[in-house]
């Protein structure tokens, strides 16, 4: 079957759309692509983990169960826009030109990106949910995306703008970006014609807000906490150990206490986000700091995890959709994130660095006809490699090129001899939000290099096998020294690689000018 299926579409290749006949299109498989905004692998229990008893998500593990989940997803900036524009183009930010989530920033809309290539081919193609490139997506027959709180969206009676006009809707963001998509595929979409859907949730994004009903869910147990929780940042101080991403900074709206009414406008932002800045501790009176930075955690991972049970509950509800209309056999669905995050790891929340738990980014694929049931991938693999991977399951040819590789035949259980044996990572925004140094480094199986540059210069070594939790930093060990000699080596062959070799001196820094705005949420 799959030789047939195959051989039709490639058939299908050179044709136009209006030439080819409804039967050889509908032989191209629908793809639905679900991407949730900060979804890490520790909040998903089919990679295990110690949330996987208490929180499981069972739909997310349905899509594992009957695909292939992939270890080794990395993201190539762990940042919200910048990591979006490279999957649309299949490029690193240096040559797409989206660096930072600049504050009133936009994407080149004028850039070439893989849903517009699907329209051209043929497919009928639909956004829904979170967009935050602030250009207009482009390639798409209908879109609804997230417009309120500079395009961040909010998790209640968001604004959306449906394809160019603002609209306010009722609702919890996570069920009605669902909402939509379920009623494009059931109403609106011609049915004789593959689709492509993206579905891109908010949550579980900062302010981890959960729906009403699952707001209590976790309140009469402790949260476990990760191995991580209490790292010191010894070795690494000027690094992991100078941020705004502790528990510490935390705000009052992320602990979810009740503004005080007579408060409004700026007075009332200014209130709910005091714990964001160095020296603001929030926490009830009565406890001690240890308790207090306990206490943040908990809230926080409950709100989290809760966000996330919303989440697998409506990819659920898109799964049922698709079994029930006889979809099921003939669509490719795919759920990711666009970074990873911390849960207390290395007593952090957020993203950016280059350490694991946010550079890696759950991916997880399901597609009977071409993916074997139940299996996992360990080979590395990046969000530039999406577009033309999705591209080749559809049997698109492009003459457009891309920096990314397809892995289709990864999908099929056999990974090309010469595959990537590193990835190359670069992060550019500061010191907005969280002030994280920007850093550029390598990522193999066995190590992590890197550079943090912009006004310290500091180079940090993991072995990952021996360290897999990276609290050694070991640059200065002379047993790595010709270990080292070879990754800077290798490190550089990716810059020039991936044209990333100019001075890093252009990269302008974030102003506060640039987040004048922050507060407006
Ligand atoms: C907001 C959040 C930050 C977060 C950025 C980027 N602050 O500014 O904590 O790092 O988004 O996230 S908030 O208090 O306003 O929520 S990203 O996913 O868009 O990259
Ligand atoms: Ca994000």
């Amino acid at each position: 079957l799959l030789l047939i299926i195959n051989s039709a579409c490639s058939q299908n290749k050179k044709k136009s759309n209006d030439t080819a006949t409804t039967n050889e299109k509908v032989l191209q498989p629908n793809i639905i692509y679900i991407m949730a905004d900060d979804l890490t692998t520790q909040a998903i229990s089919a990679y295990g983990g110690i949330y996987k008893d208490i929180a499981p998500t069972p739909n997310i593990d349905r899509i594992a169960n009957e695909g292939m989940l992939f270890q080794d997803v990395l993201c190539t900036n762990a940042i919200c826009g910048p990591s979006r524009a490279a999957i649309l183009t299949g490029d690193y930010s240096s040559k797409n030109g989206y660096y930072k989530n600049e504050s009133g920033g936009k994407f080149d809309e004028t850039k070439w990106t893989f849903p517009q290539e699907f329209q051209k081919n043929g497919y009928q193609t639909s956004l829904f949910g979170k967009w935050h490139l602030g250009s207009e997506p482009k390639g798409f027959n209908v879109y609804k995306y997230h417009n309120s709180a500079g395009q961040q969206g909010h998790y209640w009676d968001p604004v959306y703008n449906e394809n160019g006009v603002d609209v306010k809707e009722k609702g919890y963001s996570t069920n009605l970006s669902t909402d939509f998509a379920i009623n494009w595929l059931e109403k609106e979409r011609k049915q004789n014609d593959p689709f492509l859907m993206i579905l891109q949730y908010k949550a579980p994004h900062r302010p981890w807000q959960p729906d009403t009903k699952y707001e209590t869910l976790w309140d009469d147990i402790e949260m476990p906490y990760p191995a991580t929780f209490n790292d010191d940042y010894k070795g690494r101080e000027l690094t992991a150990g100078d941020t705004e991403m502790t528990m510490d900074y935390f705000s009052r709206r992320d602990m979810k206490l009740k503004e005080p009414e007579h408060l409004k406008g700026k007075e009332k932002l200014a209130w709910a986000f005091y714990g964001a800045k160095p020296g603001e501790l929030v926490q009830p009176e009565n406890m001690s700091y240890e308790e207090g930075r306990k206490w943040r955690y908990q809230t926080y991972i409950k709100d989290y995890l809760a966000c996330v049970k919303s989440v697998d509950d409506n990819i659920g509800r898109v799964l049922d959709y698709l079994d029930k209309n006889g979809l099921t056999d003939n669509t490719v669905i795919i759920l990711t994130s666009d970074q990873g995050f911390y849960l207390g790891d290395h007593g952090f929340f957020d993203k950016r660095f280059i350490y694991e738990e946010s550079l890696r980014m759950p991916f997880i694929v399901k597609y009977p006809k071409l993916i074997k049931a139940g299996t996992v991938n360990e080979d590395i693999i990046t969000n530039i490699d999406f577009a033309p991977t999705l591209l080749d399951i559809a049997n698109i040819s492009t003459t457009h090129q891309m920096q990314g590789e397809s892995f289709k035949s990864i999908l099929k259980g056999t990974t090309p001899k010469d595959w990537q044996e590193g990835m190359y990572y670069h992060y550019y925004e500061f010191p907005y939000w969280h002030h994280v140094q920007p850093h550029y480094g390598i990522r193999t199986k066995k190590y992590t290099l890197s550079h943090f540059y912009y006004n310290i210069d500091v180079w940090e070594l993991y072995d990952l096998e021996k360290d897999p939790n990276q609290m050694n930093n070991i640059i200065n060990d002379p047993q790595y020294t010709n270990v080292i000699t070879d990754l800077k080596l290798e490190l550089k062959n990716l810059m020039i690689k991936y044209e990333d070799n100019k001075s890093l001196s252009d990269f302008r820094m974030i102003t506060d000018s640039d987040f004048g705005s922050i507060v407006d949420h």
